[in-house]
């Protein structure tokens, strides 16, 4: 075991034998504790007491704030510059260049293990390494996911105790030896002796990288999201995403609902958008249409397997929640309200109140008269800022949300009947289109555009394609990965195929510059007329791009918007397409040789029914 200087505190397990006898685990956490020289060594077991008294730490420390208003829930503010994924500092070192494709940041596996030694070289002095073994997914299922996550974060300990299952009984069902994913992460803060400690350390240096082949996760310097919560997009994306293409599955950035109709029929519906783009709130999404109800069985990831039956099974590999904050309100997502009202959860940069309350834009129609906004400064309405990160996050047990699933619970998951795909979009794109087969379906979601988001660091409002919702998340060569989509659909048996459709949300009227659509809990409406499309009973016409919803078949009963404006928002305005094409076709250039040549017939196709 490594040389451990200093005494124990009450609370770390310093170990000089392993609670473990799997080797290569073992190993690993050696040299990773050589390389790194931690003060001390905590293996996470996994307890309520041991996850109160990292939580109790973290307040000691100044990082969190207990919050008088929600019980056993926590503030905290990020270091400014450590808000969002950096997608310009994760990479895919794959072996070949050519696999990570033309829209991955790629380095030399060899030549980046050396950058991450040097900078993970004595990082976590003065700190303690926490060991956190996990599991994405059940820890039942046929073939548990596992993964291992090294940090010298108790942020990080206790966000990854919330979103994935952790602790002993991981670590007993690893045995001596399963594989495990290997997730190492440092904050990049070591700290001298007697040097002060600062609220959220961190590094300007930023690396988030993940080996394919190997199936390693490194990532430095940054405390936030998907850069340290290991399991969630590095894993159960980027990685994932590359076993499924091996293992002929899909890893997705998709949410999972259940729907009942007011017959009783049961769907459940997968969806994709992009980050920011609506997912939680679909996923928790309460109709106001009479009869139909939504329940929820994940918000951001989904792993699809086909099963016995030939059909497409979901599982939500995550057991919490990491939701934007900004927009959360009893207004459109009452149910996030009434989960993060339960407990237990970390609130990231948003605004805390006086009476020990937190607050964000969107949570209620009024701003509070005065609030500790994200940076610690007195807010008010008056000031010019908005009180919270438009990043700011909520991180919650899934367990809270009062509509979860029972289904959530069964590790062979759910047979999706419908999937969508979603981006926001201010011009172009219908409220809804459906695709013609799977075929065109994964060309609908190979071309889908949004404009970026805060999710990421850079600029916000730019559209750009993501694919499937997927660009920041591949793990290999895109054109490869629009193989493997065209690949599942060829294998499968169609008829038991999930419909693919393509939703947006976001359109806006061009004359004032407002929402088409209301959104939220009026999507449901659009959820009606898929599961009515599914059972051949709504009706469509046929487009240039799909079929969109024949005149009268859409629900709007009740809905207060004008008929002038639904049409807008359904409207397939040719001009606006035959713009969209060059687009298109720039992004297939960019793929190069690997664009699937199905999708390229059907780029002609489309050209052809737009007279171009
Ligand atoms: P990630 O967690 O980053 O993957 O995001 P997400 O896809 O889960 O997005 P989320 O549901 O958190 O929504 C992001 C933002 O979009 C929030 O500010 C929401 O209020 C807003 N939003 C969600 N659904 C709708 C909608 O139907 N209409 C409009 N106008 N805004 C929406
Ligand atoms: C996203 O950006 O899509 C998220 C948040 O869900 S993060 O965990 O930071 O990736
Ligand atoms: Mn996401």
């Amino acid at each position: 075991m490594t040389a451990l200087d200093e005494t124990p505190t009450e609370l770390d397990t310093v170990t000089t034998t392993h609670p473990t006898s799997h080797a290569k685990l073992i190993a690993w956490v050696d040299e990773m504790a050589a390389l790194t020289t931690p003060d001390r060594i905590h293996w996470i077991t996994g307890t309520p007491e041991e996850h109160q008294a990292l939580l109790d730490e973290l307040v000691a420390a100044g990082t969190f704030t207990k919050l008088d208003k929600k019980p056993n829930s926590y503030w905290c503010a990020s270091d400014p510059t450590d808000v969002a994924r950096v997608e310009d500092r994760t990479f895919i070192c794959s072996v070949d260049e050519e696999d990570a494709g033309p829209t991955n940041n790629w380095m030399d596996p060899g030549e980046m293990r050396v950058i991450m030694r040097d900078l993970y070289r004595g990082s976590m002095k003065g700190r303690t390494m926490y060991v956190i073994p996990f599991v994405m997914g059940h820890l039942d299922a046929e073939k548990p996911m596992f993964g291992v996550e090294i940090t010298d974060s108790p942020y990080v300990v206790v966000s990854m105790n919330v979103m994935a299952r952790t602790g002993t009984k991981v670590l007993e069902a690893l045995g001596t030896d399963a594989d495990f994913v290997p997730a190492m992460h440092s904050i990049g803060a070591p700290l001298e002796p007697g040097q002060a400690d600062v609220a959220w350390p961190c590094n300007d240096t930023k690396y988030i990288v993940q080996f394919p082949e190997s199936r390693e996760i490194q990532s430095f310097g940054s405390g936030y999201g998907g850069n340290a919560l290991l399991g969630k997009k590095c894993y159960s994306l980027r990685i994932a995403s590359v076993m499924a293409r091996d293992e002929g599955w899909l890893a997705e950035h998709m949410l999972i609902l259940k729907l009942t109709s007011p017959q009783g029929t049961v769907n459940y519906i997968a969806a994709a958008f992009p980050s920011a783009c609506g997912k939680t709130n679909l996923a928790m999404l309460e109709p106001t249409i009479p009869g139909w109800k939504v329940e929820t069985l994940g918000d951001d990831i989904a792993w699809m397997r086909f099963g016995k039956d030939g059909r497409l099974y979901a599982t939500n590999p995550e057991n919490g929640l990491f939701g934007v904050a900004p927009g959360t309100g009893w207004d459109t997502n009452p149910n996030a309200m009434r989960a993060i009202d339960a407990g237990g959860s970390v609130f990231t940069n948003v605004a805390l109140t006086d009476d020990g309350d937190v607050w964000w834009e969107g949570m209620t129609p009024e701003a509070p008269a005065h609030l500790t906004d994200w940076k610690g400064r007195d807010w008010t309405p008056d000031s010019t800022e908005p009180s919270s990160h438009p990043n700011s996050r909520f991180c919650t047990p899934i367990r809270n949300c009062p509509i979860l699933a029972e289904e959530y619970d069964d590790p062979q998951g759910v047979p999706i009947s419908a999937i969508l795909f979603g981006g926001r979009r201010k011009t172009t794109i219908p409220l809804v289109t459906e695709s013609r087969d799977w075929t065109h379906g994964t060309f609908m979601g190979a071309t889908l555009s949004s404009e970026t988001t805060a999710a990421a660091v850079g600029a916000v409002g730019v559209v750009r394609r993501d694919p499937m919702a997927m660009l920041p998340f591949i793990g290999y060569n895109a054109g490869d990965y629009f193989q493997h989509w065209i690949n599942v659909g060829k294998d499968a048996d169609s008829t038991k195929l999930p419909k693919i459709f393509y939703v947006n949300w976001f359109r806006r009227d061009a004359e004032d510059g407002s929402f088409l659509w209301p959104g939220f809990g009026e999507n449901g409406r659009v959820l009606k007329w898929v599961v009515e499309r599914l059972e051949g009973t709504a009706a469509a016409v046929e487009t240039p791009i799909g079929h969109v919803p024949a005149p009268g078949s859409l629900d709007v009963d009740g809905l207060d918007v004008s008929a002038e404006q639904l049409e807008k928002a359904l409207a397939v305005d040719p001009e606006e397409w035959k713009a969209e094409v060059p687009l298109i076709q720039e992004w297939f250039d960019k793929i190069g040789d690997k664009t699937p040549t199905t999708l390229l017939t059907e780029l002609d196709g489309l050209k052809a029914r737009l007279g171009l």
